[in-house]
């Protein structure tokens, strides 16, 4: 991936107060973990430095459950990993640019890669509560985008071809998805399903298609994790609740977490 020019001066700011807290003048790769992924953090590797969001400028403080808001400088294998525990969501009403931040911080803090994780709700046929997927491609239906202006970047192979090789080597009963970014924080009417399904959605969420573009577009390689928390509206008999979402994370956490750790190895 051919790094870019892009430059933003509060992710600039944010990098440069994450360098003199932690003392790692860089860091490689980020994750950002979604809803009920807490645990996983742990498997990744323990943090050297622990800070809160609220340390670095520009950071909304995540207001979901589930989200704690903390960021980890973690060393694993030589690398410098920034996890961040939590994100800002659209349906928080704070605009976009707390969306895309971390992950434009983390590229300016040095980091190549972009692991975005999350929880989603799965549409296709056979698909099981606690399964990992591989986001593949995306639909992003917030009808907004992280950029300004002429930004025309290009966002084929978006989710890297190369590092879901390395994942599925790792794990080959892993399967891919496309993935579609909902604003919420609605869940989706049994009609909105049945339309997802007929235009090729596999998952459903409300984070990361954001996120991806705007780390594509600042020239980082991009790659999603989704884990299914509940099958999507109308395909259980079941109503939806963020209770079982948070569940179903806390339940997969672990193998989340050692999945993420190898990948981070080898990334
Ligand atoms: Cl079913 N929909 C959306 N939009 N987000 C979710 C979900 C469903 N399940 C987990 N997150």
């Amino acid at each position: 991936m051919t790094p870019t020019t892009f430059s933003d001066p509060a992710a600039e700011n944010a990098a440069a107060r994450l360098a003199e807290i932690t003392g790692a003048a860089r860091h490689d790769l980020a994750v950002v973990l979604g809803s009920g992924w807490q645990p996983a953090a742990e498997e990744i590797g323990s943090p050297e430095t622990e800070l809160s969001m609220s340390d670095l400028p520009g950071f909304a403080e995540p207001g979901a459950v589930g989200h704690s808001g903390k960021v980890w400088s973690v060393p694993v294998a030589g690398k410098r990993v920034l996890v961040m525990l939590g994100r800002t969501h659209l349906y928080e009403g704070k605009g976009i640019e707390p969306v895309v931040h971390g992950v434009r911080t983390a590229v300016a803090a040095g980091c190549r890669t972009v692991v975005l994780t999350n929880a989603a709700g799965g549409l296709r046929e056979g698909m099981a509560v606690g399964q990992p997927v591989l986001i593949s491609d995306h639909i992003n239906l917030t009808a907004r985008s992280p950029l300004v202006g002429a930004t025309f970047v290009d966002l084929t192979d978006l989710y890297s071809p190369r590092l879901r090789k390395l994942a599925r080597e790792i794990d080959p009963s892993l399967q891919e998805g496309v993935y579609a970014g909902l604003p919420g924080p609605h869940f989706e009417t049994p009609a909105e399903i049945r339309m997802l399904r007929t235009f090729g959605v596999d998952l459903v969420g409300m984070s990361t298609v954001l996120e991806a573009i705007a780390a594509r577009a600042a020239g980082a390689e991009v790659f999603g994790l989704s884990l299914v928390t509940n099958l999507a509206a109308g395909l259980s008999g079941q109503p939806l609740n963020h209770e079982e979402v948070l569940e179903a994370g806390r339940a997969s956490a672990s193998r989340m977490g050692k999945l993420l750790r190898s990948l981070v190895e080898v990334a």
